[in-house]
């Protein structure tokens, strides 16, 4: 068939392929969220309904896209992690973070009615960017994981403290500001505890930790393994039966997704959890 005179206009699409072999994160993040936020009320400095609807458009995206091994939340960002072998659509970049951005988007917008019964979304609708970034072994991912909670970490004590001094401290924000600057953790957990009486160890989990978004197998005995060594060893996806595949990809989708905030910095989180770095599924767990 004679081509048309119109199709060179092809040649401009340039390849944008992640690096074989590499973990590939997108890191999704809420567009003008300062501004929504205070349009929609949220309450300072966490609102819980914001973040499980946060989680259940993570859930929903770990649920549409079985490549995406485990994703962390805080805030108005969410990282989604591809395991190194994913080859979906050719691992291009711009396919990847559309397609995970996207459906996040969908999800968010889809759920916000369960999460905020009582108030109607108007223009500006949320909305997200996205980026995909690659990492080589497993250690650059736990480290690119451990940063984000520690970010978390960092940012909720300030933010506690913040609102604490504002709301019982009866401050104004340039107040609060002053008398936080400078401040370690320390001084932070200390200002809270005799001032207000508060335990910041006390506050809720996903305020401090984040969430996590994973699927649920049975968990291993920590030791009894080496996931990390064998998952940088792997240069290239193992070749499987056709039935291996099947079974898989049963496993899989039968597999609940889970959100839970625990420490992902620890060796313990990954070491119970082989089949996160492995990409083999587990054992699906009795019903209770
Ligand atoms: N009140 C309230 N604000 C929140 C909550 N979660 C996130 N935010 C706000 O969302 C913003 C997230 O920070 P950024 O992503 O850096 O800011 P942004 O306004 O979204 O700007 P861009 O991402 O650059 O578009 C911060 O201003 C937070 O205060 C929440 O639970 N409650
Ligand atoms: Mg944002």
């Amino acid at each position: 068939m004679a081509n048309s005179k119109f199709e060179y206009v092809k040649r401009f699409e340039q390849p944008d392929q992640l690096l074989p072999n590499t973990w590939i994160v997108v890191r999704l993040d809420g567009r003008g969220f300062t501004k929504l936020c205070a349009k929609y009320g949220f309450e300072k400095p966490n609102d819980r309904r914001a973040l499980e609807l946060m989680n259940m458009a993570a859930k929903a995206v770990m649920t549409d896209l079985p490549d995406i091994t485990i994703g962390y939340g805080v805030s108005d960002e969410y990282s989604f992690v591809f395991h190194k072998t994913c080859s979906l659509f050719e691992r291009r970049a711009s396919k990847l973070v559309a397609t995970t951005v996207s459906t996040f988007t969908a999800y968010y917008i889809h759920f916000w009615p369960t999460c905020f019964p009582d108030v109607p979304l108007s223009s500006p609708l949320p909305s997200f960017d996205g980026r995909a970034v690659c990492y080589p072994s497993v250690q650059n991912l736990r480290d690119y994981m451990s940063w984000r909670q520690v970010d978390c970490h960092i940012n909720n004590l300030y933010n506690t403290t913040f609102w604490t001094l504002i709301q019982l401290g009866g401050m104004d924000a340039k107040e609060a500001e002053k008398a936080l600057a400078g401040t370690l953790s320390a001084d932070k957990n200390e200002i809270m505890f005799s001032r207000f009486n508060i335990n910041y160890n006390n506050e809720p989990e996903i305020f401090k930790k984040g969430s996590v978004v994973f699927r649920d197998y049975e968990l291993v005995e920590p030791g009894s393994h080496i996931v990390a060594e064998e998952a940088d060893d792997l240069a290239e996806p193992v070749q499987q039966s056709k039935t291996q595949q099947e079974t898989d990809k049963k496993r899989r989708a039968k597999a609940r997704v889970l959100v839970d905030h625990l420490d992902i910095i620890k060796n313990d989180f990954w070491d119970r959890r082989p089949w996160l770095l492995s990409n083999k599924p587990g054992k699906i767990p009795k019903q209770t």
